[in-house]
């Protein structure tokens, strides 16, 4: 009788722990941008994967359009767990995680190849790193081309951005930057732009050609100057506490299908920059090419602002001597 009841409490166990690991899990994965969007379509693609992988045990599902909210109120709500995933741009991380402030530097990646070896290599996976005590894990880089000025009024000059009121993302870097412009930086989330621009709270922007494309940003701002000032990656994190809730396998799932989804990142966001560069030149945008130097010489102030302390030195040295 006792070994009958010692039986049945084994197996007990056994089954719950059964399904205790069957249990299906579904991350909810926020992105501002709209549906066919490059950093949009990569999750998904990693959320097939993940599926396929754990046959369908654990699904990300991807909240886009910025339903989940704004990217600096989503960073808060995925450290807190209340959101699983999240893809950000940086920028909005650069308050927080002063680490990722070298990575939107003006001028500083020579191409894509130097920004791609960068973050591909041990100075990316240091970076990424630097997430943990802050409640997130970083779990890739996505591209995010080159960002330039927008405007209403043509800027074909330095001078020509002196006192102009240009949005900015949510970061000190990027208000930094633009008082090194000489512009009047104005910070707020993506999803005010178009109405700021409209009723001239701001006068210009900077952004990729995807995102100034499908923001529909270049039906007001019409001037598109090619200063390329930034590369700044987007980063797919995870929260924490959702991580630590995934077996050390399911873990090892999710950052393999995360690398794999750069590279099909990578050839999705090639075919956009051109689209979208076509279909904003199509739409009759007046595409603008300038002397780049004035610009990044007048990027100093930024540099001694931010780069200070000697491990930002060290880290940034590592950046130019990468090939
Ligand atoms: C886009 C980026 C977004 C967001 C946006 C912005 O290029 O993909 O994550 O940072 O820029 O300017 O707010």
């Amino acid at each position: 009788m006792k070994i009958a009841k010692m039986l049945c409490l084994a197996v007990g166990v056994a089954l719950s722990a059964v399904s205790v690991h069957a249990q299906e899990i579904t991350l909810r994965s926020a992105d501002i941008h709209p549906d066919g969007y490059p950093t949009v379509d990569a999750v998904k693609y990693m959320g097939e994967l993940v599926s396929q992988r754990t046959n369908g045990r654990i699904k990300i599902e991807v909240q886009n359009n910025g339903t989940l909210g704004n990217e600096k109120d989503t960073i808060e709500q995925t450290r807190f767990g209340v959101i699983d995933m999240n893809r950000v741009n940086a920028a909005p991380f650069n308050n927080l995680i002063p680490e990722t402030v070298v990575l939107g530097l003006p001028f500083l990646f020579r191409s894509t190849e130097h920004m791609h070896n960068t973050v591909d290599g041990p100075i990316g996976d240091e970076i990424l790193a630097a997430f943990e005590p802050h409640g997130l894990i970083g779990l890739a880089y996505y591209d995010s081309g080159a960002r330039s000025f927008y405007s209403k009024k043509p800027i074909e000059k330095l001078a020509d951005l002196k006192g102009m009121k240009v949005r900015v993302q949510q970061s000190d870097l990027w208000i930094a930057m633009m008082e090194a412009f000489g512009a009047n930086p104005t910070p707020m989330p993506m999803g005010e732009v178009y109405s700021s621009l409209e009723t001239g709270v701001v006068d210009a922007a900077e952004n990729n050609w995807p995102s100034y494309e499908s923001a529909r940003h270049f039906e007001i701002a019409k001037n598109y100057t090619l200063t390329q000032h930034s590369m700044n990656p987007e980063i797919l994190v995870i929260s924490k506490i959702s991580w630590d809730k995934l077996s050390p396998d399911d873990q090892k799932v999710l950052k393999e299908a995360a690398k794999e989804s750069v590279v099909k990142m990578r050839e999705l966001w090639s075919a956009r920059e051109k689209s979208s560069e076509e279909k904003v030149r199509a739409a009759g945008v007046n595409v603008i090419t300038v002397d780049k130097a004035e610009f990044s010489d007048a990027m100093k102030p930024v540099y001694d602002k931010f780069i200070t302390d000697p491990k930002m030195k060290d880290l940034l040295e590592r950046i130019r001597a990468t090939k």
